[in-house]
């Protein structure tokens, strides 16, 4: 099956080099193009020392006619000032996780020409490398993968890595349990913003579903700064992160500070993306994120990207602007145009749905 046209030539991919993996093993010497020493200093880190606490939801209490009217609220809470939150109980079964996380190590383990039978290829945007901002030419200091994973027919098979054989199976299982996942909490925001399940999962029901794989590796040497993923806002509705190990890395920005993540034994980080904010007439916000690598060790993560869209446009959703009587605060655009604009404004580090204001 060939790629999607709409991404094609607007995804910038880099081929991961023999000199990017050495650069990788041993971070003694890191070459230039991974050096960001104004994007890494750019706002605050929060540091230990303060307190503040990222929202946790509970899907047990979510389910439990007892607490969920109130999880539901802290839910809303945390989409409308966060954009992010982690999640626990969430009742993927483990074996699948289990399975989708061992396939991502040992891909990640692989000799780099046992990657490279999955590269990106000429114009594609799925595959294995990394990719790359065209603002500055700069490099992340990681590697990553991404595919298409729904609908089943729009799988470009010959991008699937064959090695680990289990790698296949595995994600066919987790696309859908994730997706189920996230119908699930698409009904408790429905319930927070007070509308239909229907209405909101409607946008979501038989759209496109992908997923990035990413390994960063540990970057040895802090005083060189570089970044594992760009600050960026993500543009597609609604993001599952899965850490496959316990490296923190992941940074959110609020109020011009980056809050970094403690990940959860065994909970998602989710995330409202830009369609998601959209849709919610800005209600739920699309948040600032980027990682920063570990010094001593290295992280993984494999990240859900669902879409979205009401007959094919991005544009708020009737049954909220009715129920408010708002006016909608962003322009209708068709799915297409968004998603070209969308990573055009990501190659160039702005935010694509701040055009759409009115
Ligand atoms: O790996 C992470 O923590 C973040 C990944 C991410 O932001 C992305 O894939 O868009």
């Amino acid at each position: 099956m060939k790629t999607p046209t709409y991404i094609e030539k607007l995804v910038n991919w880099h081929e991961i080099t023999d000199a990017a993996v050495s650069a990788f093993s041993d971070s003694a010497q890191i070459p230039e193009k991974y050096i960001r020493t104004e994007e890494v200093l750019d706002g605050v880190v929060v540091g230990e020392d303060e307190r503040y606490e990222l929202p946790v939801i509970d899907m047990c209490r979510l389910l439990d006619p007892e607490f969920s009217a109130m999880e539901i609220q802290k839910l809303g809470a945390a989409c409308r000032n966060w954009g992010f939150f982690q999640l626990t109980n969430h009742g993927v079964e483990e074996a699948v996780i289990k399975e989708m996380k061992d396939s991502t190590v040992q891909f990640f383990s692989l000799p780099l020409e046992s990657k490279r039978i999955v590269s990106v290829r000429d114009n594609g945007f799925e595959g294995f490398g990394h990719h790359y901002s065209r603002a500055n030419d700069k490099l992340d200091w990681a590697e990553s993968v991404i595919l298409l994973t729904q609908p089943v027919e729009a799988r470009n098979m010959e991008m699937w890595p064959r090695d680990p054989p289990t790698f296949k199976n595995a994600l066919d299982k987790y696309s859908v349990e994730t997706r189920n996942l996230a119908f699930q909490l698409l009904s408790f925001m429905a319930a927070d913003l007070g509308i239909e399940k229907e209405a909101l999962q409607g946008a979501f029901t038989g759209k496109r579903q992908s997923m990035a794989i990413h390994y960063y590796p540990p970057c040895r040497q802090p005083e060189k700064k570089v970044i594992g993923i760009t600050p960026h806002t993500d543009g597609l509705g609604l993001t599952l992160l899965l850490h496959v190990d316990d490296t923190p890395g992941l940074q959110i920005r609020k109020d011009g500070r980056w809050f970094p993540v403690r990940p959860l034994p065994g909970a998602f980080v989710i995330n409202i993306a830009g369609i998601l904010d959209v849709l919610t007439n800005g209600a739920y916000r699309s948040v600032e994120h980027r990682v920063i690598p570990d010094t001593e060790r290295g992280r993984t993560t494999v990240v859900l990207f669902q879409e979205a869209d009401v007959e094919g446009m991005v544009t708020p959703l009737p049954e909220l602007l009715m129920k408010v009587g708002g006016q909608p605060r962003y322009r209708s655009i068709e799915l297409d145009e968004y998603v070209k604009g969308n990573f055009r404004a990501l190659a160039d580090g702005t935010r694509f749905i701040d055009s759409l204001k009115i």
